[in-house]
C-alpha cells in the first residue's frame, strides 16, 4: 500500500502513539509538525530553511492556490512539489474552511459552496468534487475532502446539518478520487457536542479513507472543551490510520492533542508568531521587540541549535524588528518552526520511553506554566 501507516509503540500511561505514515514522497515521523505554506511558500523562509528546522510535511491550501495561479498553471510549472521545490510530502487542505471564513460572501447548499474570489471577484462554484480535481492537478500526496464548518456558537441543528452534509461530502469526495498516489483524508466535524462528534467519527470510519482529521476546533472554544472533543473523537477512529487535528496550535496544544491519539498538526502560530516578533523558547515566551533585549549579547534560546541562535543575540534581533527589517521575522519564523520540530521530536522520543507525561510537566514548568 502506497500509504502505509505503521504504529511502533502506543502509550502505556496515554493514548500517544508513536508512528511513520510512508507516502510516494517519503516518510513522516508521527507525531509530526506541518508548516504552513498556504500561498506556495512557507511566508519568509527558502525551502532549504524550511528543511533545515526537520519539517518532514508541508501544507499546502487549495483555496489560495487554486484561485491563484489556478490549478492549469500549477501543472504546467510541473505540480506543488517542483513549484515548492521541495520533493518531501505535500498535504493541501480542501478549500473549505478558507471558504467558510468568507461566510458573507458564500452561499452553502447540498451540492456546493459558491463565493466569490478575493482576487477577481469571480463567481466559484466549489463542489466536493472540483475540490478533490483540484487538488489532484496540485498533485499533493494528501488531500483533504471538503467539509462544512460552521463558525460557533450556533444552534445545535446546524451544528448536526453541517456534520451530516460532511459526511456526505467526504463520501462524494472519496467516489470521485481517481489518482491511486494521493490520499484521501477525512474531517470529522460536530461542534463542541460530544455525541455528534462520535457520531460522525464512527461513520467516517466506515469508509476506506487513508487518514482522518478532527476539524472545526480552534475556533474560539477554551483549550480544555478542545481537549475534551478531541478525547472523545480519536477513540472512535480507526488506530491504523494517522489522526491529524486541523489548525492546531501552541505548543502546549500539540501535547495534550499527542496524549488524546493525534498523530498530526499543522498551524500558523510559529511563523505569524514569529513575524510578529513573538519566539516561543524554552524559556517561555519571548517579545523580542521588548526594550531588556537592547543591549542582551545571548541567544534567543540557548538551547536552541537553529541558525537564529547560533548566529544571533537577541539585542541585533530586537533591533531588525525595530527597524523594520525583513530578516527580523525571517529569523523568527526559523527559529519558531525549529522549536515546534524539536517539541514534537521530543514528544516522539517520550513516546517510545512511555515518558510523555513526565515530558510535559518538565515542558509547562519551562513554560512558566501551572501544573
Ligand atoms: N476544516 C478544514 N480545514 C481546517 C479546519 C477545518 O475544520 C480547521 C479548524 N481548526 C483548520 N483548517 N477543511
Ligand atoms: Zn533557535
Amino acid at each position: 500500500m502506497t500509504f502505509r501507516f505503521e504504529l511502533h509503540h502506543t502509550g502505556a500511561q496515554t493514548g500517544a502513539r508513536r508512528g511513520t505514515f510512508q507516502t510516494p514522497h517519503g516518510p513522516v515521523e508521527t507525531p509530526g509538525f506541518m508548516p504552513v505554506g498556504t500561498q506556495g511558500t512557507v511566508k519568509g523562509l527558502t525551502i532549504d530553511q524550511v528543511k533545515s528546522t526537520g519539517a518532514q510535511m508541508i501544507l499546502g491550501n487549495t483555496y489560495h492556490l487554486g484561485l491563484r495561479p489556478g490549478p492549469d498553471i500549477v501543472r504546467a510549472l510541473g505540480g506543488l512539489h517542483a513549484m515548492f521545490a521541495w520533493d518531501g510530502p505535500i498535504l493541501t487542505d480542501s478549500g473549505g474552511f478558507q471558504v467558510f471564513s468568507l461566510k458573507d460572501i458564500s452561499k452553502i447548499s447540498e451540492q456546493s459552496v459558491v463565493f466569490r474570489s478575493h482576487i477577481d471577484g469571480s463567481i466559484i462554484d466549489l463542489t466536493p468534487e472540483y475540490s478533490i480535481e483540484i487538488q489532484e492537478a496540485l498533485g499533493s500526496d494528501v488531500a483533504m475532502v471538503l467539509d462544512h464548518v460552521v463558525a460557533l456558537p450556533a444552534p445545535n441543528e446546524e451544528v448536526q446539518e453541517a456534520m451530516e452534509r460532511s459526511i456526505r461530502w467526504a463520501s462524494r469526495c472519496l467516489e470521485h478520487a481517481s489518482r491511486a498516489d494521493q490520499a484521501k483524508f477525512a474531517i470529522v466535524q460536530g461542534g463542541l457536542d460530544t455525541e455528534l462528534r462520535v457520531q460522525c467519527a464512527r461513520e467516517l470510519a466506515t469508509m476506506d479513507f487513508e487518514g482522518f482529521a478532527v476539524g472545526g476546533l480552534s475556533v474560539g472554544e477554551t483549550p480544555e472543551e478542545m481537549y475534551r472533543i478531541t478525547g472523545a473523537t480519536t477513540p472512535e477512529l480507526p488506530v491504523d490510520r494517522p489522526r491529524y487535528l486541523m489548525g492546531v496550535g501552541r505548543p502546549i496544544d500539540l501535547l495534550e492533542s499527542v496524549v488524546r491519539g493525534i498523530d498530526l498538526f499543522d498551524c500558523v502560530m510559529p511563523t505569524r508568531n514569529g513575524r510578529n516578533g513573538f519566539a516561543f523558547t524554552d524559556q517561555g515566551a519571548v517579545k523580542i521587540r521588548n526594550a531588556v533585549h537592547k543591549t542582551d549579547r545571548s541567544p534567543l534560546d540557548p538551547t536552541c541549535d537553529c541558525f537564529t541562535c547560533t548566529r544571533h543575540s537577541r539585542g541585533y534581533l530586537r533591533h531588525l524588528f525595530n527597524a523594520g527589517e525583513m530578516l527580523g521575522p525571517s529569523l523568527l519564523s526559523l527559529h519558531n518552526l525549529h522549536y515546534y520540530q524539536r517539541v514534537m521530536a521530543g514528544a516522539r522520543a517520550a513516546i517510545e520511553t512511555d515518558t510523555l507525561t513526565e515530558y510535559i510537566v518538565e515542558k509547562k514548568r519551562l513554560w512558566g506554566m501551572p501544573q
